[in-house]
Order: C-alpha cells, then sequence, then structure tokens
C-alpha cells in the first residue's frame, strides 16, 4: 500500500511544517511551479505571519493558485453544452473528383485526421446522458486544404425551416424562465406550446418521440448532415449532396424505462461507454455516404431540397459509401479538447459549397459568432484543437490572447515591402483558393416562406408508416408521456389535431392514452401526400438493427459458491464473440466461488443494475440464488434485463431468481450454455406485450 499521508518536521525554528512526501520525479520536469515558472516549496500551506497569523497579501503562489482556479469555467454552449469526443481519421474509399475538388477526397485510402463531437442539445453542461433528445454528431475534418467541420445530428430533419425561429425553439425547450427547469427535457408545457403552434416541427417531432433520441450508446447512432450542401468539381460543376453516417456497430436504442433508470445509475453513461470502448480497442467506426443529385432530380420531388424538415428517402435516392470514420483516439484533456473544440457549418474546404437552405444560411452566421462569447477572443481558432493542420498565413493581427509572433512590417496587403527586400506576405491563390459556386440569383427582398416548404404533414406520416410495429408503439406512447406532463390542455389539443394529418391511428393512440377526445385534425397549408414508405428509417428489425455482442457488454451475476468453471466459459465465450463481461456480485471484493476460490467483481450490484448491460447472465449458486431473492436490486437486475427485452443466460440454480422477478421463459431466456452468446447479442420483441402496456 502506497503511503501518502502528510509528513510532519520541524523548520529551523522549531515551526512545524506538513509536508507530502515527494513522490513526484525529481529534477526539473518533476518539479511544481507558479505559471510563471517559479517553483513552489510548499504546496499545502499559505504563507502566514506567524503560525497562527493573518495571511500575507504577497503570498503570490496562493493568489495566483485561487485566481486561475476563479477562472476555470468558461460559458457553456447555448445548445449541446453536454457532449463527449474523440480523435480519430477518416479514410476515402475511392477518388471522388468526378464529384468534388475537395481534396480530402481525391486520393483512394487517403486519412484525413478528425476530432469528433456527440452531444445532446438541450441539458447543460453537468446534465445526464439519457434524456430523451436529439444528439449533435460534429465532426471537424483537419484535411490538408483547411478544417471542413460537418455539423451535424442524428436525426436528418429539423424543428424549423428558418433559421430567425431558432432562439424561440431553444428558449422553449430549455428549462422554463421562471422556474429553472425541467433540465433536459421536452416533457414540459413550454416546448409543446411552441411546436404545436409550428406544425412545420411535425416531422422532428415524430423523430424525436421515435427510439432515435434515446440511443443506447453514442457508438449506435446515426449522422446526417441535415441540410443539402454542394459538392463542386474541378471544372467548377455543382451536385447537390446530403450526408450520412452510418455506424459499423449497428443502431440501437434503449428502452424509455431503461433511458430512466440509466440516467440514474449512470449519468455519464454514453460517456463512459465512448472512453471505456476505445481504451478496450473497440473503435468505433461510421461509414460516411452520400447522396448526391442535380437540379432536375431536385426538381422532381414534391418537396424542397432546401427545406430541413425534409428528407430523400434512400429508397428513392440510395446512399453512396465514400469512406469511413473510425475514432481510436480519447482526448488527453476534457477542457482543453472536448470543451475548446469550436465547430462552425461555414468552415469548408474548396469543393464543398452551402446551398440557400434558409436554415443552414442562419446557421453560417451562428456558430462563429457564439465561440466569440464562448471562448472570449477572436483567436480561438489558434487552440490547438482548432487549429487547422495546414499552414495559416494571413494579414489578421492582434486581439486577445494572440499565440502567434509575427516577423516583419507586412501586415497589410498590397504591399511592395518584397521590392526592398522584406518578406512581403501571403497572397490571394485564385487558382487553388476558395470559390463560391456562382449560382445565379434574382428576386425581390421579401420576408417570405417558399410555396415549396408549406407540406408539414406527408414527410412525418411517411416516417411513422415506414416503422416497425414496436416503434410506433413506442412514438405513440413517448407522445402520450410527453403530454402527460404538459399542464396546458390547449396545447395537447393543438398536437393532437397535427397528429390527425400525420396518421389517425396515431392521433387516436395518444388521445387514448392521455384519455382525452381526439380533435379534429388541423387544417393544413398544403394536401398530405401518401408517400412511398422507407424501411430504411426502421430501427428495430432494420438494415442496421445488428445482432452482435461485438462491443456490448453482458453483466455477469455472482454469489459465493458460483461455479468457477461455468463463470469461466460464459467470460470466455463473451469475449469470443467481440463483447466484454463485467462481473457484478453484491460485494465489490469479490465471492467465493465453489471451489473455494476467491473471484473479484468489476462493480457491486447495488451499483450495477441491469440497464448498464446488453444482456444478462446469472451464475448462481442454489445458496447463493436464495439470498438474492431477499435482495430487491438482485430481483430488479433480473427484472429489468426481461422488461428491457435483453437475453437472461441462467443456471439451473438462478431459476427461484427468474419465477422472484416474474420472467417468463422464453427464446431470450436460455441456459448458460453455449447458445448464450448467440441469444446474447438480440432484444426480443415480442416480450413488449407481457412487459408493457403501450399506447
Ligand atoms: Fe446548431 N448551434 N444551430 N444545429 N449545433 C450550436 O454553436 C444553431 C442546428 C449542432 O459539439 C451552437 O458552438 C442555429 C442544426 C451541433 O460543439 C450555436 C441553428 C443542426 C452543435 C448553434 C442551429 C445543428 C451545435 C451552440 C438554426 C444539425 C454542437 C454552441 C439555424 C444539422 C457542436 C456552438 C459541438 C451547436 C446555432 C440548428 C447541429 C448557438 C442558429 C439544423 C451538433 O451556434
Amino acid at each position: 500500500m502506497t503511503d501518502l499521508t502528510y509528513e510532519t518536521e520541524r523548520g529551523e525554528g522549531g515551526e512545524l511544517h506538513q509536508r507530502h512526501p515527494a513522490k513526484a520525479p525529481h529534477g526539473p520536469e518533476g518539479h511544481l511551479t507558479t505559471n510563471q515558472g517559479i517553483r513552489v516549496s510548499d504546496n499545502q500551506n499559505q504563507l502566514k505571519t506567524g503560525p497562527r497569523g493573518p495571511v500575507a497579501l504577497e503570498d503570490f503562489v496562493l493568489r495566483e493558485k485561487i485566481f486561475h482556479f476563479d477562472h476555470e469555467r468558461i460559458p457553456e454552449r447555448i445548445v449541446h453544452a453536454r457532449g463527449s469526443a474523440a480523435h480519430g481519421f477518416f479514410e476515402n474509399y475511392e477518388s471522388l473528383s468526378d464529384l468534388t475538388k475537395a481534396d480530402l477526397f481525391q486520393r483512394a485510402g487517403e486519412r484525413t485526421p478528425l476530432f469528433t463531437r456527440f452531444s445532446t442539445v438541450a441539458g447543460g453542461a453537468g446534465s445526464v446522458d439519457t434524456p430523451r433528445d436529439v444528439r449533435g454528431f460534429a465532426v471537424k475534418f483537419y484535411t490538408k486544404e483547411g478544417n471542413w467541420d460537418l455539423v451535424g445530428n442524428n436525426i436528418p430533419v429539423f424543428f424549423i425551416q428558418d433559421a430567425i425561429k431558432f432562439p424561440d425553439l431553444v428558449h422553449s425547450v430549455k428549462m422554463e424562465a421562471d422556474r429553472g427547469f425541467p433540465q433536459a427535457a421536452t416533457a414540459h408545457d413550454t416546448f409543446w406550446d411552441f411546436v404545436s403552434l409550428m406544425p412545420e416541427s411535425t416531422h422532428m417531432l415524430l423523430w424525436i418521440m421515435s427510439d432515435r433520441t434515446i440511443p443506447r450508446n453514442f457508438r449506435t447512432i446515426q449522422g446526417f448532415g441535415v441540410h443539402t450542401f454542394r459538392f463542386v468539381n474541378a471544372k467548377g460543376r455543382s451536385t447537390f449532396v446530403k450526408f450520412h453516417w452510418k455506424p459499423k456497430q449497428g443502431l440501437a436504442s434503449t428502452i424509455w424505462d431503461e433511458a430512466v433508470k440509466i440516467a440514474g445509475a449512470d449519468p455519464d453513461f454514453q460517456r463512459r461507454d465512448l472512453f471505456e470502448a476505445i481504451e478496450h480497442g473497440d473503435f468505433p467506426e461510421w461509414e460516411l455516404g452520400v447522396q448526391t443529385f442535380d437540379e432536375k432530380f431536385a426538381e422532381s420531388l414534391p418537396y424542397d431540397v432546401l427545406d430541413a424538415t425534409k428528407i430523400i428517402p434512400e429508397e428513392i435516392l440510395p446512399v453512396r459509401p465514400i469512406g469511413r470514420m473510425v475514432l481510436d483516439r480519447y482526448p488527453d484533456n476534457f477542457f482543453a479538447e472536448t470543451e475548446q473544440v469550436a465547430f462552425c457549418p461555414a468552415n469548408v474546404p474548396p469543393g464543398v459549397d452551402f446551398t440557400n437552405d434558409p436554415l443552414l444560411q442562419g446557421r453560417l452566421f451562428s456558430y462563429l459568432d457564439t465561440q466569440k462569447s464562448r471562448l472570449g477572443t477572436a483567436n480561438f481558432h489558434q487552440l490547438p484543437i482548432n487549429a487547422p493542420k495546414c499552414p495559416v498565413m494571413n494579414f489578421q493581427r492582434d486581439g486577445q490572447m494572440q499565440m502567434a509572433i509575427p516577423k516583419g512590417r507586412a501586415n497589410y496587403e498590397p504591399n511592395g515591402l518584397a521590392e526592398n527586400g522584406e518578406d512581403s506576405g501571403p497572397r490571394e491563390c485564385p487558382a487553388t483558393g476558395f470559390r463560391t459556386f456562382p449560382a445565379p440569383e434574382q428576386g425581390d427582398m421579401l420576408r417570405v416562406r417558399p410555396e415549396s416548404f408549406a407540406d408539414h404533414y406527408s414527410q412525418a406520416r411517411l416516417f411513422y408508416r415506414s416503422l416497425d410495429p414496436a416503434e410506433q408503439a413506442h412514438v405513440a406512447s413517448a407522445f402520450a408521456f410527453e403530454l402527460s406532463k404538459v399542464a396546458i390542455e390547449a396545447v395537447r389539443e393543438r398536437v393532437l389535431a397535427n397528429l390527425g394529418n400525420v396518421d389517425p391511428d396515431l392521433a387516436g393512440r395518444v388521445a387514448n392514452g392521455l384519455n382525452i377526445a381526439c380533435p379534429k385534425p388541423s387544417p393544413t397549408a398544403a394536401p398530405v401526400l401518401d408517400l412511398e414508405l422507407s424501411p430504411a428509417l426502421r430501427i428495430i428489425r432494420g438494415a442496421l438493427d445488428l445482432d452482435t455482442l461485438k462491443g456490448r457488454t453482458v453483466g455477469v451475476l455472482i454469489v459465493d459458491g458460483s461455479d468457477g468453471a461455468i463463470l469461466d466459459r460464459v467470460v470466455a465465450d463473451v469475449e469470443k464473440a467481440g463483447g466484454r463481461a463485467f462481473i457484478v456480485s453484491p460485494r465489490v471484493g469479490g465471492v467465493k466461488l465453489a471451489d473455494g476460490s476467491v473471484r473479484k467483481a468489476d462493480g457491486q450490484l447495488a451499483g450495477s443494475p441491469s440497464v448498464l448491460f446488453d444482456a444478462a447472465a446469472l451464475v448462481l449458486s442454489a445458496e447463493g440464488c436464495a439470498a438474492l431473492t431477499k435482495e430487491a436490486a438482485a430481483v430488479q437486475f433480473v427484472m429489468d434485463a426481461f422488461g428491457h427485452l435483453k437475453a437472461i443466460g441462467f443456471t439451473p440454480e438462478a431459476k427461484p431468481l427468474l419465477d422472484k422477478a416474474g420472467v417468463e421463459l422464453d427464446e431470450g431466456v436460455v441456459a448458460l450454455d453455449r447458445n448464450f452468446v448467440k441469444a446474447a447479442g438480440k432484444r426480443y420483441w415480442d416480450r413488449e406485450a407481457k412487459v408493457r402496456m403501450l399506447a
């Protein structure tokens, strides 16, 4: 055991000194210093006038330390405050030079370093990881021709069509202005009041009431650029493009009851998951895909590609995979990297360009602006996490926290200093510099919404009707839950009237879930169309719903008397399948196995409920099981694993615990033999009707 307790010694005058033993490496690099590089002799005691006397103002060591601490926090992001990030790379599959001149897409196999931050939207920086909320999916590519920030979400549409509504939207969703709650939740009056008056939000509401907003973790979300962007090739030809990230880990969500319980059991669940996955070498990976199209295709659609409340279903326009992103390094320092990273959709390299999407246009202003108030200086781009990994040369100078020391007199352009033998600085480059695509524009200056943005319901209907029945039931139940938290009755009615345009069955189920009458559908500005359904939108039983244990965790419950051989086999099988086994026992010091040996646990039962795992294994002895039937945490462990549709593997001795938890045997409740691993990667949707009353 290391002894890090205080050592005491007497000084020359007999005074008492307390210090920690010097454990740091000796030599200059091991010495504690002030920010001015002055070595510190004592980091435990302030400078006092006499042992019991007043503290001296001249104690610069104390003052500097407290001063710096006082200013450690910076304003959190107004939205997306809570996030986690990782470093990695993008690897390009093949040259896309026909579509874009963007340097990172020119050569097959080329890797571009990147930094990706995932986030929730509504909650503060200290809120929990698993509220029902959109997840941000922001990627900073450090390309050879400058930074490209693809600042997307895990949902392909947005609430509003025009940036001028963003402050209203965000005010409505954040904590209510007078009472300061609820934190990180849409389930309250002001949010539903606002969206009920904004029918354009209906499509997004369907997505946020779906299981997409209660993802299992960051590794199992999809990402979308949302807006239509442009690719521009070397010949100056523009192609419209929509960006998609598809998780190689599969798409996976929690059950609402599970998400709520995870919030209590581990508020950092998704952050920890990202950290641990990378630490264990399970590097999360996504495929970047594009939907590309021209003006003619855009005009053939019954909706506008500039409207961020619309998708182009993959069945109509397939997603072409163009490369992969691997996240293989967790940041060294959360503040310096994850907190200080500054994304901006306006950061695009030559070959990527914008469209007139009015939401995108507003974003092009907002992000640079917000960084100044968050990071405090116009020089935030010099922070290591934000700095491009290519040369940055211009005549911008000075400002707070200027890190660069430019040489010479050339801080303006044009200048003729070269003729005087001096460095004249950089010059514009018409051949390789960024040129905006010369889209022809004309029209009257108006504050209007285009006619082509008027249909607010057809795609909401398309989304709802494309889902698996279990997902539809979750959507209806989520609406019923959220609206039950809304106290203003007129708001509930307005939402139901809007839902009536999406699908009468949905509106009826929600009304039934609330036990109120379903009002007539609200008037619509455009006819609601029955668009062709898109099964690609499903999570459950969809293309990205993978039955796998790879990168997933099985919680293995053990007690005194458990059979060590079975335990070892289960652990080995799980690991062989690419998963992790997390041993849970009533006491973290472990248990005495049947053969008398001691097996340590990774977590204590009370702090390791089954919501934290993807499947459960019960390696119990008869006596141990009898004791666990009297332990609520153990009964809950099993009950929740069953209720959250997870596989449960069990030794015969564990049966009494299953019975106590009300578990009925089905194809997901299996003996702990070789078949368990196969069963453990799945969720058992057929169990839903037995465990939940859904709307
Ligand atoms: Fe953002 N958004 N946003 N947003 N957004 C911010 O920038 C904004 C929108 C998104 O991990 C802010 O640095 C406006 C859509 C992500 O650091 C701010 C509008 C999408 C992140 C801002 C939108 C996003 C942000 C707050 C409507 C998906 C977190 C802090 C016009 C395509 C990035 C910051 C990170 C962050 C403004 C709408 C994604 C205030 C005005 C649509 C992932 O600038």
